[in-house]
């Protein structure tokens, strides 16, 4: 699971990427400080079963903290896109390239409106129009993929009678298009099975329902520390009417506190709307923590960056977090470990999704589960609920 950071040239995007996972990369004032793709490890956050059942965790593939699960999702930061990227102005499509297989993207705004389309200083720009602008390129992007052999490949799918969705999937496995992604874009749009008499124009609103299923957006209204609420707010509300999820952030802000929390000057955990301070500050570092805590926390609540990285996770997403043990009693794996591993599924998943998840061969000999907190088995098409513990129970090998 990946989750790409992007937008325009100069937003902010780098300053969130470091600042959700701690990876150092470069960060300045100018349009295309960023060439190669970042890549590192966020954590989507979660309330820990133990918090409700008083246990004690013996976490192996995430982190425990204060009652939380910290969930291991990979970010890749990548180079500023501007308008025309799908025909290669900027860095075109490098930028694209690196987002192939992102499940989901963060989509930084400038909510100050202080930089231009193409990511250098001005002094008004809408950070509506950064809302279009990125739905067309990557519409562009995809439709280009799909449009190059189309007639071609439209008459072979008549001829040799092939599966349409199955068949498109196919060309654009390299994006990470499930075939279920195009079988739901094809029929919520209603298009006909056969695809020799779609118009340009069903193709292009083919690709467009297909990139919010595939490549989903939530918007980070950044730089929010210096916008003014009225903008934040015109922001929120043309997004919103728009269908996206929009949270203000100041990737800044968060930067500064996760370095100090990490330097141990300050106690602070990701997402809260407050920090400890732990030892004497300078002058200097007084004075700026004093201005996040004004302009940002007290102000938005949090500095948003984890906030969009979860709603990303568990409602962009609709990621449900359970749990594998094979003592439903004690909550452990074979070796005692209590709840060791977590799995992210989608919403829908069954408990064999979730078998196959821990292992292939688990998946292919699982017989049926027992849900640790009822003790009860449930039943084949059983959905799987956020922070479930299933015991799988296979047949021997
Ligand atoms: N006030 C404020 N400035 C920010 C914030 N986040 C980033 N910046 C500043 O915005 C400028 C650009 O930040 P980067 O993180 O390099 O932006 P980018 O989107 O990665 O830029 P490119 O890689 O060039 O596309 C820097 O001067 C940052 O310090 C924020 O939350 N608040
Ligand atoms: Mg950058």
């Amino acid at each position: 699971m990946e989750i790409g950071v992007v937008g325009k040239p100069n937003v902010g995007k780098s300053t969130f990427f470091s600042a959700a996972t701690l990876v150092d990369v470069q960060i300045a004032n100018y349009p295309f400080t960023t060439i190669d793709a970042n890549v590192g490890v966020t954590y989507a956050i979660a309330e820990h079963p133990c918090k409700e059942l008083g246990c004690t965790p013996n976490p192996q593939n995430y982190e425990y903290r204060d009652g939380k699960a910290l969930i291991p999702i990979k970010m890749i930061d990548v180079a500023g896109l501007v308008p025309g990227a799908h025909e290669g102005r900027g860095l075109g499509n490098k930028f694209l390239d690196d987002l192939r297989m992102a499940s989901a993207l963060i989509h930084v705004v400038d909510a100050t409106g202080k930089t231009d389309a193409e990511g250098n200083p001005v002094e008004h720009h809408d950070p509506v129009e950064d809302i279009e602008f990125l739905e067309k390129e990557i519409d562009y992007w995809i439709y280009g993929i799909l449009r190059k052999n189309w007639e071609k490949f439209a008459k072979r799918i008549k001829l040799q009678h092939l599966k349409l969705a199955q068949a498109i999937a196919d060309q654009l496995t390299g994006i990470g298009v499930s075939e279920e992604d195009a079988f739901e874009a094809i029929h919520k749009l209603g298009l006909d099975n056969d695809p020799t008499k779609w118009s340009d124009e069903d193709l292009f609103a083919f690709v467009r329902e297909l990139r919010k299923i595939n490549k989903p957006i939530i918007i980070a209204a950044n730089k929010a520390d210096a916008a003014a609420d009225a903008q934040i707010e015109r922001l929120i509300r043309k997004g919103k009417s728009r269908g996206y999820i929009v949270v203000p952030t100041s990737a800044a802000a968060e930067l500064t506190l996760r370095k100090a929390a990490k330097a141990g000057f300050i106690d602070y955990v990701p997402g809260s709307s407050d920090f400890k301070i732990l030892k004497p500050l300078s002058p200097k570092q007084e004075k700026a923590l004093g201005l996040i805590k004004e302009r940002v926390l007290d102000r938005f609540g949090s500095t948003g960056v984890q906030e969009v990285i979860n709603r990303a996770t568990f409602e962009l997403l609709k990621l449900v977090p359970a749990y594998p043990v094979e003592d439903e009693h004690k909550l452990t794996d074979q070796f005692g470990n209590v709840l060791p591993h977590v799995h992210l599924l989608p919403k829908g998943s069954t408990p064999r999704d979730l078998a196959y998840k821990v292992h292939t061969d688990l998946g292919r000999t699982f017989l049926y589960a027992v849900n640790a907190r009822t003790h009860r088995r449930v039943g084949e098409d059983y959905e799987l609920e956020f922070n479930d513990i299933i015991k799988i129970v296979a047949t021997a090998r």
